[in-house]
């Protein structure tokens, strides 16, 4: 059970060991790799939200599901900028653009998204996408642009990831991360906790990125957000007992890189944080938004950071800033890649689009009239 060699019977000892004992040995892992002081402050900006093709039964943003989210087209530069302004004034030493994307694709689209990555590195900030799946030379070209980190997450279990997501497969993200990391791009995958999966599903999600070579430099702990609409409303708020568990084994498993306190910290008492930031978490979102959903404001925040003595870190703290290079990325002629599409039948997927389509036909024949 050594690095990048952990076996699923090691981490599940972690993982179900007394919680007074694995909160002190994450906290004495974190201390021996990182200042426990400093956390890494990001922002989230959603780029271009909703109108999602995939069927991911925790996303609000999936177009076959009825939520009450504003739609909205690929932001101006303007308006990232104005965005990344602010949030540095704020203390976030990173930037992290989302859109609703499966994949990315050779268009005009993308080649935007290479000018807003550039405009937010001139702002010195690390700069950090997140927009589906990715081939090598997309990679490269976000690279050349001066992106920091590529966001991609495994999100569960292999085994899970086919009850809630029929759309893509697992190998896919695999993938994805591998393209980032040949582009040298930092690595940031992790997941979402509190979406029925066992401890074995965290688990082996945790296996499968710790015995990556090299482990990725951050991993997103987000507890589900139950978002009226889609497939998993009903889930109840997961227990912040399992989310400090869910961050000391991550802390455990992967002792350099930066466990990040993601989704669902509105469900969470000042208390349960501080114990999430003792159990190895070195990094939050801030902003009263994470990408659709609310975050606490970040007055809030300052006050917790305050109460327990942290600070925010400094941007390129682990890393160096990376230039924005002038030339063509790559003219190399790339394989045409087929992501896959399993396609196959999840009920409560299936359930949530027949009602969101008698939903949307209701709504236009009552606009009719
Ligand atoms: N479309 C891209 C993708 O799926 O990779 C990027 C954006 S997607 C919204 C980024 C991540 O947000 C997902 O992988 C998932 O981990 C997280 N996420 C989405 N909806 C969530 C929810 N309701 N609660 C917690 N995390 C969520
Ligand atoms: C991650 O792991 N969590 C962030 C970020 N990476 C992209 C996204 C959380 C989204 C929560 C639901 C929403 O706001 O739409
Ligand atoms: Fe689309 Fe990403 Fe949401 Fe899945 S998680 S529906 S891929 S935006």
């Amino acid at each position: 059970m050594k690095e990048n060699n952990w076996d699923l019977k090691s981490i599940l000892e972690v993982y179900n060991s007394p919680l007074i004992e694995l909160l002190y040995k994450a906290a004495t892992v974190h201390r021996e790799h990182h200042n426990p002081r400093e956390v890494q402050v990001s922002t989230l900006l959603s780029i271009k939200t909703g109108g999602c093709p995939e069927d991911c039964a925790y996303c609000p943003q999936a177009a076959r599901y009825h939520t009450d989210i504003e739609k909205n087209d690929l932001m101006s530069v303007d308006q990232v900028r104005f965005a990344a302004v602010n949030a540095k004034s704020q203390g976030s030493s990173r930037l992290c653009m989302g859109a609703a994307w499966r994949n990315v694709k050779d268009n005009e689209d993308f080649d935007h998204v290479l000018e807003l990555v550039k405009e937010v590195n001139r702002l010195d900030m690390e700069v950090c996408c997140t927009l589906g799946m990715l081939t090598e030379n997309q990679a490269k070209k976000l690279a050349d642009a001066g992106l920091y980190a590529y966001n991609h997450n495994l999100d569960s279990s292999e085994e899970f990831y086919k009850e809630v997501i029929s759309t893509r497969g697992y190998q896919d993200r695999l993938d994805t991360l591998e393209n980032a990391r040949a582009a040298n791009l930092t690595v940031c995958s992790g997941g979402i906790i509190g979406m029925g999966e066992s401890a074995e599903d965290r688990c082996k999600m945790l296996m499968t990125l710790a015995n990556l070579k090299p482990q990725p430099e951050s991993v997103p702990v987000n507890a589900l957000v139950a978002v009226e609409g889609t497939p998993l409303e009903k889930q109840k708020v997961v227990s912040i007992w399992e989310m400090v568990r869910m961050i000391a084994t991550t802390r455990i498993v992967m002792p350099q890189t930066t466990v990040r306190l993601s989704a669902g910290r509105t469900q969470m008492s000042q208390e349960g944080q501080a114990l999430c930031f003792m159990a190895g978490a070195g990094s939050i979102f801030a902003g009263d938004k994470l990408l659709t959903t609310p975050n606490p404001e970040v007055t809030e925040d300052m006050e917790l950071f305050n109460i327990l003595g942290l600070l925010p870190q400094k941007a390129y703290a682990k890393g160096e800033k990376p230039g924005i290079k002038t030339e063509e990325a790559s003219t190399e002629k790339e394989r045409s890649i087929k992501w896959s599409r399993p396609g196959h039948t999840i009920p409560a997927n299936v359930e949530y689009t027949a009602v969101a389509k008698e939903k949307r036909a209701l709504s236009k024949n009552e606009n009719k009239a």
